[in-house]
């Protein structure tokens, strides 16, 4: 039986995964799913953030579904860290896969731009660079105050995103992997990302190549997104990439996401690109979309194809019915693609 561990976390993330998993019980009837009250509410009442007992209770199941972190009523960075991050690093979800298409009746916002035209993945290093958590401050809180933030890039962290990327790719029909860094400038960290692409892309004689500055790169994602296949990047750049490429194609409410640990060795994280929003949460407006299209993702991540196939048929059914500005009600647009997965899997 496939268990599922479901953390809903903050703000709108519980509404959105409320959704997801009306989905999911209709995708794959028959699942185990436990979740798990981890976010903001259990840090007020108990101080907790992931206990390891809990840590390890999540790490038995075979894919975690998560909503959001991060609430305006605790210090910033100690529920991303302590929990979003904590369980991607400890769990080793190297590949943060976000993909981006513009969906049938979606608007982006280049008018020259048609449905099906943009179909890009962004492969972002998941464990290692600026969010590693290396640096320090001194004097904190007086005008002498020093904060630094080190950006760690291991070999074998880049060569084996990279290495992904390239396999990533042989699998689509463009086959064409755009590197994206800094190397122009960041001369260290730059430099080991730009060898290794060369090194491992020699292993991939069907693959294209190009490599990007970052600036260059989120212009051009601006302009003529319809260029890119797949994207390869560090964890920053990745993370404000993939905010550039959900605002042109339908808005970061549509953005799923995956934390992957390639080798099935803990289990990989799908969630939402979008975070706890909590200027919205509990108004029932959140669009649920990109938490449905996360949990396509896991299907297809756990073997369930014809499931995580049909979520996405679904879900472009419920988008072409759309009209611009329309306002729409969360528990409604679960209702509507919930139902229609169910029709399509007979
Ligand atoms: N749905 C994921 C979420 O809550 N994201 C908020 C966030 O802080 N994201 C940072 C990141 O994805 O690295």
């Amino acid at each position: 039986m496939t268990r599922i561990a479901v953390i809903p976390g903050d703000g709108i993330g519980t509404e959105v995964i409320t959704e997801a998993r009306k989905v999911l019980d209709v995708a794959l009837p028959g699942h185990e799913a436990t979740e798990y009250d981890l976010g903001a509410a259990r840090y007020h009442r108990t101080g907790e953030i992931l206990p390891g007992s809990v840590q390890d209770e999540i790490d038995g199941h075979d894919a975690i579904l998560l909503g959001a972190v991060g609430d305006p009523t605790v210090p910033p960075g100690v529920l991303e860290r302590g929990l979003l991050l904590k369980l991607r690093f400890d769990f080793d979800q190297y590949v943060n896969l976000r993909p981006s298409r513009l969906w049938p009746g979606t608007n982006g916002p280049l008018a020259d731009v048609k449905p099906g035209e943009i179909d890009l993945v962004v492969v972002r290093e998941g464990t290692e660079g600026l969010y590693a958590g290396a640096g320090g401050s001194l004097h904190r809180g007086s005008p002498a105050e020093i904060a630094t933030e080190e950006s760690l890039n291991t070999r074998y962290g880049t060569e084996r995103v990279i290495r992904d990327a390239f396999q990533r790719a042989l699998r689509r029909d463009r086959r064409h992997v755009t590197c994206v860094h800094k190397a122009n400038v960041l001369s260290h960290a730059g430099d080991l990302w730009r060898r290794c692409f060369e090194e491992v892309a020699a292993e991939f004689p069907d693959v294209t190549t190009e490599y990007q500055h970052v600036d260059a790169a989120a212009m051009y994602l601006v302009t003529r997104p319809q260029d890119f296949d797949v994207i390869v990047t560090d964890n920053l750049f990745g993370d404000i990439l993939t905010d550039i490429a959900a605002a042109v194609t339908g808005g970061i409410g549509l953005a799923a996401s995956g934390c992957v640990n390639p080798d099935h060795s803990h289990p990989s994280m799908f969630e939402p690109v979008h975070g706890s929003a909590p200027d919205i949460a509990g108004r029932g407006v959140a669009d649920p979309v990109a938490a449905i299209l996360s949990t396509s993702m896991l299907l297809e991540h756990l073997g369930h194809g014809e499931a995580a196939t049909a979520v996405g048929r679904a879900v472009a059914d419920e988008l072409a019915g759309r009209t611009p500005g329309e306002s729409r009600n969360t528990s409604a647009v679960g209702d509507r693609v919930a139902a229609r997965v169910s029709e399509l899997l007979g």
